[in-house]
């Protein structure tokens, strides 16, 4: 047998992906928009892809045990995910492990499915960890279009750092690519991550994007709009510029929740908690703190900030009522592997 391990940082979208365009090839899982990120050093997922023998293979009853995530087989649906997108990859092998059975063993160091990214640590994970294993050379491009098939935001948690991707414009993909943006050597970033206390969420975000662009009368200024964001907030990262970095970076997040909250039927990720949270950052800026908030597909509130701030901060939403962490978080680094076994 042989084994691959990979670890992959999560990454939190300052600007955010949140639509798909229709490809000739819907396969290849092409925003609508581009998107610009911050990895996390703190959470990511370790992923191992294992080469089975015949006999050990025979052993294990189904697809789902031969996919666990976090110590427990996972659920059809997420083995059905998992299973198409590391054969495609066995697919590419030069040699005779195109045939070979596998096992998948994945552990999440971020909450799954709850609005955290956990799809762009596991899929980023997963595809180097599946890439070696089925010894696939690919570069950190190819790697990184190769992970978005799996979910758009994976793509971003490749590189490490900051990561912009640009949405496109052609059918084959092929301008759909990732880039590091050098960040001003002025901004120390850091992220306080305020979990909410809740649930696995209702709507997964692909469902909810497609919704949404199906039925948001606003969908169309989202995707119009998008650019000048995405462009406005690089070069503020850029040129150190943390004011429109924290102002486009909430304004960005509002309008990706208003095209939800305009969809038919109209719905909303947020809790009371995750408008106190926003409450409290505004109150923060009031009292002259540099903290500019943004939410994913969950009801967690992410606070960029100066990392010197952070403490102050963290102790703030701390305070608020319903919340269960609350994390300050700095850049984190490439995807990696840990461990090839031969
Ligand atoms: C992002 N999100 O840019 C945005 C912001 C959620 C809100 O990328 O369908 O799990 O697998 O490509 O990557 C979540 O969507 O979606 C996401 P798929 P994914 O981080």
């Amino acid at each position: 047998m042989a084994n691959a391990t990979a670890f992959a940082h999560t990454n939190i979208a300052l600007i955010k992906y949140w639509g798909k365009r229709d490809g000739i090839r819907a396969g290849l899982n092409l925003p609508a928009v581009g998107s610009l990120s911050m990895t996390l050093d703190k959470f990511g997922t370790e992923t191992t892809v294992t080469l089975l023998d015949a006999a050990t293979n025979d052993a294990l009853p189904s697809i789902s045990a031969r996919i666990q995530i976090d110590g427990t087989p996972a659920d059809e649906k997420e083995a059905a995910r998992v299973a198409a997108f590391v054969d495609s990859i066995r697919q590419m092998s030069p040699d005779s492990r195109r045939e070979q059975a596998y096992q998948v063993v994945s552990y999440n160091h971020v909450p799954k499915a709850a609005g955290l990214a956990s799809s762009a640590s596991a899929f980023a994970a997963l595809a180097l960890a599946s890439v070696s294993a089925f010894g696939v050379s690919l570069s950190p491009t190819e790697l990184a279009n190769l992970a978005r098939m799996g979910s758009g935001s994976a793509a971003r948690s490749i590189a490490g750092g900051f990561v912009r991707l640009d949405a496109g414009l052609l059918d084959d993909g092929s301008d759909c690519v990732t880039s590091s943006v050098a960040v001003h050597p002025s901004l120390d970033l850091h992220l306080v991550v305020a979990q909410v206390q809740s649930g696995p969420k209702e709507i997964g975000s692909t469902t909810a994007m497609q919704h949404t662009r199906n039925t948001s009368p606003f969908y169309d200024a989202w995707v119009d709009t998008h650019l000048a964001d995405l462009d406005r907030a690089t070069q503020a990262l850029q040129n150190g510029d943390f004011t429109v970095l924290g102002e486009t970076m909430e304004y960005n997040t509002l309008k990706m929740h208003a095209t939800l909250l305009t969809a038919q039927p109209g719905s909303w990720y947020w809790t009371p908690t995750t408008l106190a949270l926003m409450n409290a950052v505004r109150q923060l800026r009031k009292t002259g703190v540099a903290a500019y908030f943004t939410m994913d597909a969950g009801p967690h509130v992410k606070v960029l900030c100066h990392s010197v701030d952070a403490p102050h901060i963290v102790q703030a939403l701390r305070a608020v009522e319903g919340v269960r962490s609350v994390d300050a978080v700095g850049v984190g680094g490439p995807a990696a592997l840990r461990a090839t076994l031969r």
